[in-house]
This record gives structure tokens, C-alpha cells and sequence, in this order.
């Protein structure tokens, strides 16, 4: 049987990679987001590659709008076999005092309490069928802290302790939970994090080559090819000139 995938934020980034190699593995694919011009661009992308395609234009932000996107899904993408937690965000990179409160509550709002709405609308299924197979978007900043990291790096310390404590819950449920924790790569991520400064965005990867959404894809791909008897728990993956969150080699 074709098996259905949900990645949430597939507009662009890691999301939009992913879904298309969901595609290539032969999965049918619901993708999420907020741009609905982009959904519809990625949309076309898989169905001219063949994949069949479902999009959910919804903010994961408001479980409201999550459980209705979910919640009325027509027939043939009921059955989700895969989810993919990805929509996420950076929103601002400066020292406690002086960082937005809004910027905070768009992180723990998206990075969070997201992730967890739509696992929550999504986990019954999987266990009353006793198969399925989660996988959340962590970061190398879920397990250091840096400098005027603070609040994105507890937004994605906190997607490690959901992901480690769903595995517990669903261990012997027959319900796989892996994270993916990548340092830097080049996608819409910065530019986000810098308010569309597109200067301030390049620069970060400014004297290194950073990892491509492709990178991330592979990752993806290597967790859910393992057999049945095999979970991975994380893979946390950097570009080879990236020591840890505060030390890289840049030329
Ligand atoms: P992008 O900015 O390219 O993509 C982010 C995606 O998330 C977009 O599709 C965006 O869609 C979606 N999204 C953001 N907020 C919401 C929301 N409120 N509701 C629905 N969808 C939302 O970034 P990446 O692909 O790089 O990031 C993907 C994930 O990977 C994030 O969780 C990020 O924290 C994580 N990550 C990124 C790293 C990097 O260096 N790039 C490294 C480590 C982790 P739209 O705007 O259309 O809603
Ligand atoms: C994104 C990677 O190092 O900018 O999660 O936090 S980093």
C-alpha cells in the first residue's frame, strides 16, 4: 500500500526538500504552511514528479486551525503513516534584555506549542493502528546553548524532551519517534530570523559551505529506510567546517 506523509512547513527549506523526496520514495504527501502561492508551487513541483499531493494552507500557531486543517481530510490521506514536525522558526538573535517579547512567543508558539498540536492530532491514529513513524525538527540547538541563542535554543531543547518523552509513551505501540538535529544550513532560515535582511542572512554563512535542505532530505531518508526493528533516535548533522553552535572554520 502507498503510504501517506505529512510535512508540516513545506513552503520552503527542509520541508519543501523533504516532501519532494517523500515523493521519489514513493509516498503520497500532505504538505503544510502559511504562503498558499507557495504551497501551490510546491504542489506542482511533486505532482509533476507523479507524487500524489495534498496542501493545508494553516498557521500550526492555532490548534483551532490545525485540527480543522486535519480533521477533514479527504479519504485517501487519512491514514497518516509518516509525520514530519519541520514548520519551525528563529525570529530574532540578540541578548536577552534586549530581544522582542513577541519574538519569543512567535518561537514558543510556533516551535512548541505547533509541534505539539499537530502530534496531538496525529498520534491516536497511529497507535490505535499500531504503526507509524514521527519525526520532529530539532537542531544542534537543542543540545548547546550559544550566545544570544536563548530563547530559540530553549524552544528546540524543549522539541528534544517532547521527542524523548512521546518515545517513551509509544514505545512498544508500534509508533517509531526520531528527531534530526542540523547546524548550519542555507534555506529561508536566516532570512527569517533577520527580518528579510538579506545582508545580515548571507553573512552567516559567510567563508564556509553550510549544508543544503537536500542534506537534511538525506538524513530523513537514511531514519525512515531502517527496518522495523531499528529507530533512530537523532541524527544531529553539521557542515564539516562547523565544530559546535560557536565554532567554525571560515576562510
Ligand atoms: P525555512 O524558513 O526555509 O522554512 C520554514 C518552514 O516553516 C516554512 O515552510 C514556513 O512556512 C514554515 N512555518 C514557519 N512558521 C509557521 C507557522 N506558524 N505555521 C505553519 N508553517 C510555518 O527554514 P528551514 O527549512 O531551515 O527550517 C525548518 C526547520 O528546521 C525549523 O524547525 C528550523 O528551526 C529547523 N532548523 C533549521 C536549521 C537551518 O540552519 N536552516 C538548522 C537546524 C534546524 P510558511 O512561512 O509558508 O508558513
Ligand atoms: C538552526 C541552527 O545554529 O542557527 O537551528 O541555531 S543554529
Amino acid at each position: 500500500m502507498i503510504k501517506t506523509a505529512l510535512v508540516t512547513g513545506a513552503t520552503s527549506g527542509f520541508g519543501r526538500a523533504i516532501a519532494l523526496r517523500l515523493g521519489k520514495l514513493g509516498y503520497k504527501v500532505i504538505i503544510t504552511g502559511r504562503r498558499e502561492e507557495r504551497l501551490k508551487e510546491v504542489a506542482k513541483e511533486l505532482q509533476n514528479a507523479g507524487t500524489e499531493v495534498l496542501t493545508l494552507n494553516f498557521d500550526v500557531r492555532s490548534f483551532d486551525e490545525s485540527q480543522k486543517a486535519l480533521g477533514n481530510l479527504p479519504e485517501k490521506f487519512q491514514q497518516i503513516d509518516l509525520l514530519v514536525n519541520n514548520a519551525g522558526l528563529a525570529a530574532g538573535q540578540a541578548s536577552f534584555e534586549q530581544c522582542k517579547m513577541d519574538d519569543f512567543e512567535r518561537m514558543i508558539d510556533t516551535n512548541i506549542k505547533g509541534l505539539i498540536y499537530i502530534s496531538k492530532l496525529i498520534t491516536p491514529q497511529m497507535v490505535a493502528r499500531g504503526s507509524g513513524h514521527i519525526v520532529n525538527l530539532s537542531s544542534i540547538a537543542g543540545i548547546e546553548v550559544y550566545p544570544n541563542g536563548n530563547i530559540y535554543c530553549a524552544t528546540k531543547h524543549a522539541v528534544n524532551a517532547i521527542t524523548k518523552g512521546m518515545r517513551l509513551d509509544l514505545v512498544g505501540k508500534g509508533v517509531k519517534v526520531s528527531s534530526i538535529s542540523p547546524g548550519m544550513a542555507e534555506t529561508e532560515f536566516s532570512l527569517v530570523r533577520f527580518g528579510g535582511d538579506e545582508q545580515r542572512a548571507k553573512a552567516v554563512y559567510n567563508g564556509l559551505e553550510p549544508m543544503t535542505a537536500d542534506d537534511i532530505a538525506d538524513a530523513l531518508e537514511f531514519i525512515i529506510t531502517r527496518p522495523p526493528h531499528v529507530c533512530i533516535q537523532d541524527i544531529l548533522l553539521t557542515p564539516s567546517a562547523q565544530a559546535n553552535t560557536y565554532v567554525s572554520e571560515r576562510k
